[in-house]
């Protein structure tokens, strides 16, 4: 099903349920280069949420910012490529929300464990912010935020289960948001976390 959250928003619910297995195991295959690790915001806090990337580009953080990188700073190698399932799940997904051609060149993973959390923000370190965002959840279930353009407006909760997918893009593209703490459960597929694809064009 295809539910417009807003304009340029659009939710396929259980758009990634068959290929979650696929997915998830790709994941595994990424994550043995490029390990979960918890980065360091520009102010100094750790981020409660996990991550690696796979893809040309990587995201991330440190004491000196946010960007993308063409390189794993744990390795220093390259980001591990972004396997076909992820590319043909992102492209499909877009099309089906009415963006065709979507190409991404970063897939920035996202692991929550109980407890973890992302504070209202806003994806913008993206060169081109014309291409959406394809978000992919799996395991565990989350709430997300959705906010508005301006940090203080009000937020709806969304609840996402596995298999969802969200597209972002249009005017949704540079909405705030964010991910309510994540509550103390079991998934067959995750065990007791939630996995985050986030597809972007940054390049
Ligand atoms: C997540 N991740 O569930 C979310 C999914 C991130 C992040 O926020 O930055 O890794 S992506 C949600 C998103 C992207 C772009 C725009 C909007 C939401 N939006 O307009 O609400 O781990
Ligand atoms: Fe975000």
């Amino acid at each position: 099903t295809r539910e417009a959250l807003a304009p340029g928003a659009v939710l396929l619910r259980g758009f990634a349920l068959d290929g979650a297995p696929a997915l998830l195991q790709a994941v595994d295959g990424i994550a043995a280069h490029a390990p979960f690790r918890h980065l360091e915001t520009p102010g100094g806090q750790r981020m409660s949420v996990a991550m690696t990337n796979s893809g040309p580009l990587g995201w991330i953080s440190d004491r000196s910012g946010y960007r993308y990188g063409r390189a794993d700073p744990l390795s220093g190698r390259p980001w591990p490529p972004l396997p076909a399932v992820f590319a043909t799940l992102a492209r499909t997904a877009a099309e089906a929300a009415g963006f065709a051609g979507f190409a991404p060149d970063a897939c920035l993973i996202n692991r929550y464990a109980p407890g973890a959390r992302l504070s209202l923000h806003q994806d913008k370190d993206e060169r081109d912010h014309g291409h959406p965002i394809v978000s992919v959840s799996l395991g565990l279930p989350a709430v997300f935020l959705f906010g508005g353009d301006a940090r203080a407006d009000k937020a709806q909760r969304i609840p996402l289960v596995h298999g969802d997918v969200v597209v972002w893009g249009g005017p949704a593209r540079l909405r705030y948001h964010g991910v309510m703490p994540l509550a103390e459960a079991e998934h067959p597929l995750t065990g007791a976390c939630r996995i985050n694809l986030t597809f972007r064009k940054a390049g």
